[in-house]
Order: structure tokens, then sequence, then C-alpha cells
């Protein structure tokens, strides 16, 4: 008789909770005025958790910028920061760490480091661990592609249902995870704030990276002297994994709210999110 397996083969959730802050932040906007407005992206953002773990998900990590800037500000002057985000959004961020942490979610809020690392880091840490069958990024960020492996470690979009795995990469951006850095150190992104290599596009870029592989194995003429930038920006785009989130992976597994989860400020949960808890105890 085979020995049983110590564990069930577990499939571990990673969420980009600053992602999904801002998705219902600007979707709460559309809809009718709740009570407690100041929380409404925060309600979202539990009750799109919940779902998951109403859904047949036990283990889940959720990720946040706890402040916008990272050590990335450091190494380039125009990265992102928070200059721009809206107020009444910022201001959610920490009722959302503390709704997730009492309602016994494992969350990760990153302030040297950005929730982009923090996804990384898990990721690393998950799929060391041999009775994890799966990791499942939640974020459409392009960031995020460098860390998918196989079929296990996969990239879900929640709004088009999409998701992504090694071969979905190289559909997508024409290079495999390991050269995503590679990739967005050329093509730049906007969205974080570094503009990459003037004159060389996606396809220029999958192209030197098919012929050549990393940047550092470029030969001198291909770059000439912006090759130094090319590597600073790959620094920037590459997602550090040594964050010591957690010790095991059942850390992660859902088992209830902590003791907190009823004395939360007012309006934080409301009576819905509220009973779908108490309905999954
Ligand atoms: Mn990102």
């Amino acid at each position: 008789m085979p020995d049983a397996p110590d564990r069930q083969p577990v499939i571990v959730h990673l969420i980009d909770g600053t992602y999904e802050l801002f998705r219902h932040f600007y979707g709460s906007m559309r809809g009718r005025k709740p009570k407690h407005p100041q929380f409404a992206a925060v309600r979202g953002v539990l009750g799109t958790v919940l779902g998951m773990i109403e859904g047949d998900a036990t283990h889940i990590g959720v990720a946040t910028d706890h402040v916008i800037e990272s050590f990335r500000n450091d190494l380039w002057p125009g990265y992102k920061t928070g200059a721009g985000v809206d107020p009444a959004l910022k201001a959610q961020f920490e009722p959302l760490e503390q709704a997730l942490a009492a309602m016994g979610v494992a969350v990760w809020p990153m302030v040297e480091l950005e929730a982009d690392d923090a996804m990384a880091s898990a990721v690393h840490l998950a799929a060391a661990d041999a009775s994890v069958h799966k990791v499942c990024i939640w974020t459409p960020d392009k960031d995020l592609a460098q860390c998918v492996s196989g079929q296990r470690v996969v990239q879900v979009d929640r709004r088009s249902g999409m998701i992504r795995d090694a071969a979905g990469v190289v559909e997508k951006f024409g290079v495999p995870p390991e050269h995503i850095p590679d990739y967005l150190a050329l093509v730049g992104d906007s969205a974080d704030g570094y503009p990459g290599i003037k004159g060389i596009g996606a396809v220029t870029a999958a192209g030197l990276i098919r012929s050549h592989g990393a940047i550092e194995q470029f030969p001198d003429n291909v770059l000439g002297d912006r090759r130094e930038l090319a590597l600073l920006f790959k620094t920037i785009a590459t997602l550090r994994t040594d964050a010591p989130l957690f010790n095991d992976v059942d850390e992660l597994r859902w088992d209830g709210p902590a003791d907190g989860f009823g004395s939360l400020p007012a309006g934080i949960v409301d009576d819905a999110l509220a009973g779908r808890v108490a309905a999954l105890m």
C-alpha cells in the first residue's frame, strides 16, 4: 500500500491588492452612493476575496503597496510615485490591510518593496513547496509575467478570465518568462515610469532577445553607450523574490476571521460581508 501523501495538493492564490483597490475604487464611483462611501473600495476588495473563498480557494495571500514609493524611486527619477493618486483612494489602503488581517487573510503591506515584489517572493516561496500543485497570480500586470512557470505558475486576469501560462507569455511578448525583465528594460513601461531604450519597440526587443539572450549577452554594438541604461532598467524591471513573507504555505490557508473582526471601524465591513463570513464558518 502506497504511503498516504502528507497533504492534499495545494493551489495558492496571490492577489494584487493594489490593483483590486484601484479597480473597485473606480468601479464603485459608477454606482449609487453607498453608506460609508470612504470604504466602498475596501468592501469591494473584501467581497472579491470572499468570493474566492466561497469558491474553492483555500490558500490566499494579498499584497498591497502600503506606500506607492519603493526602492526603485532611488534608481530612476521618473519612477512612479503616489503623487497622482486620488486621496480618497490612497486613504483606503490601510483600512484594507487592517480588514484583510481581521478577516484572517494573509496580507503583505509593502514599504521598501512593491506589491509586485511581494507576489514574486510569494511565488518563489510557494513554488519551492512540493505540495503546491499550482500558483495563480491574480493581476493583469505584465511585470508579473516574469514569474510564470510552465503551467504550474500562471497569471490570471480577473476581468477577461484569461489564464496565461509560460506558452501564453511567449505568445504575448515573443519571449519566455525569464526574459520579461530584458524585454521590459528595452521597451520601457510608461505606467511604472521608465522609458526603455529609444527606438527599440516590442518587435525589435523580442527579436534581439531571441537572437542574443539576456541584455548582458548582447554584442557591444547592439546597444553601444546605452547598455548601462538598459541594465539599470533591467534592475528596475526585475521583481525581487527575497521578501520573507511566510515560512510555510499553510500560513496562507484561510480558517476563519481573527479576533478583531467584530471591532473594525464602522463601515469597513457591512452586514452583507459579515453575513458571508459567518456563513463560511
Ligand atoms: Mn507592476
